[in-house]
């Protein structure tokens, strides 16, 4: 018996659907590298004899957070992933990886892939999500992540409403301009006590290291991603050169990265995306490489509808993620969404204990926003 084969009665993907759907956002979301108003989302379903997996494909409509988007990776899954799969027989999710090695990056194509597959034999097994990737959790605080605003006032309007809901946590989006005196503002309205911390996308370069000390005063949990994606090292210049811990997001695609970086010095704290890292099942080797040194990790967003959020929900319930993730409710994003809607309760949200991923598309309001749809099969 091969390898991938020892799953023993592993079903086979028999058709694979992508799906395109499009939401309107509540509210436009502007970060430093652009304003997004709708999502354009990417699905897959991946139908076996015994049951069928959904996968949310994080990728934006443009190539402006990552090198990643998403016609790009419909394409890349269309042509290669997909085809490699299908062709690889039963194939179990913990081998999915291997099988879509041979094609270099995508990781977020290859993470939608590879959690349909694991949702779907979840299924068939009826064990969760969260079971299988070990969660100690039954819920999980959340945090928010606020855009950056055309004024302060509106942005303590927003932030004010955020902590009327219940937030635990606040991230405020910054970029050259928008940066020491939104955060001063958020500090003298709302008081020390708030937990705050602060993302730039990769904004700075490293000649800003003494304008990123002005954050220093006001006790921020982290800063995100100050500098260039491939500037690891830059980011371990930084760190002896600013108070506020640093905690890396685009800069870290595996758990070979994460462990390098935290070598080098560059990062006390990593933001865990499931989809920059090409899954859940590697979103979990890093957390299992940032405990293995102490390092605290939280769970990171990409507007995800509430397919990919109960999945994060599951994987921000592991014991190392200390810290409140961007695991908002549903409606921070979408007055409605394409499942039952993850709803704020005293500042939590409760991980899923259904099989899988826990929640499925309604069918109905799934066809009142999709765009396109095509299967595949082998
Ligand atoms: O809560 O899902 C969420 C979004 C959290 O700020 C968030 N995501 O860079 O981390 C990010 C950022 C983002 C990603 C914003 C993609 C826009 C698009």
């Amino acid at each position: 018996m091969s390898e991938l084969a020892s799953g023993g009665s592993t079903p086979r993907p028999r058709r694979i659907e992508l799906r395109r759907i499009r939401l309107p956002l509540v509210a436009p979301f502007r970060t430093s590298f652009g304003t997004q108003r709708t999502r354009d989302v990417l699905l897959i379903r991946v139908v076996t004899d015994a049951a069928e997996g959904w996968g949310e494909c994080v990728a934006l409509a443009d190539p402006s957070y990552s090198s990643e988007y998403v016609d790009a990776a419909a394409d890349v899954l269309r042509r290669h992933l997909v085809p490699a799969l299908l062709a690889a027989g039963p194939v179990p999710a913990h081998a999915v990886a291997h099988v879509l090695a041979p094609v270099k990056g995508h990781r977020m194509a290859k993470a939608a892939l590879e959690t349909a597959v694991l949702d779907a034999e979840l299924r068939a097994e009826g064990r969760s999500f969260g079971r299988e990737l070990g969660a100690v959790h039954r819920r999980v605080p959340c945090g928010v992540s606020v855009g950056i605003m055309d004024s302060v006032p509106e942005l303590l309007d927003a932030v004010g409403g955020f902590l009327d809901e219940g937030y635990a946590r606040i991230k405020l989006k910054i970029e050259p301009g928008w940066d020491v005196e939104p955060v001063r503002a958020v500090r003298e309205r709302f008081g020390d006590e708030v937990l705050l911390q602060v993302d730039a996308n990769t904004a700075y370069t490293l000649a800003d290291a003494r304008h990123l000390a002005r954050l220093d005063p006001f006790d921020l949990l982290l800063v995100e991603q100050p500098l260039a994606e491939d500037d690891v090292l830059g980011h371990a210049d930084l760190a002896a050169l600013i108070r506020t811990p640093i905690c890396l997001d685009e800069s870290i695609g595996s758990a070979r990265d994460a462990a390098a970086a935290i070598r080098l010095g560059a990062c006390r704290i990593v933001n865990v995306k499931p989809g920059r890292v090409g899954g859940y099942l590697e979103a979990r080797r890093i957390h299992d490489v940032c405990a293995a040194h102490g390092v605290p990790v939280w769970c990171g967003g990409m507007l995800e509808t509430g397919l990919g959020r109960a999945a994060n929900v599951a994987l921000a319930a592991l014991p190392g993620f200390t810290l409140p993730g961007d695991t908002s409710a549903s409606g921070r994003y979408y007055a409605a969404d394409i499942t039952e809607p993850f709803v704020l309760d005293d500042g939590h949200l409760d991980v899923p204990t259904g099989p899988g991923l826990g929640v499925a598309p309604v069918p109905d309001r799934l066809a009142e926003v999709t765009t396109a749809a095509e299967w595949l099969a082998g």
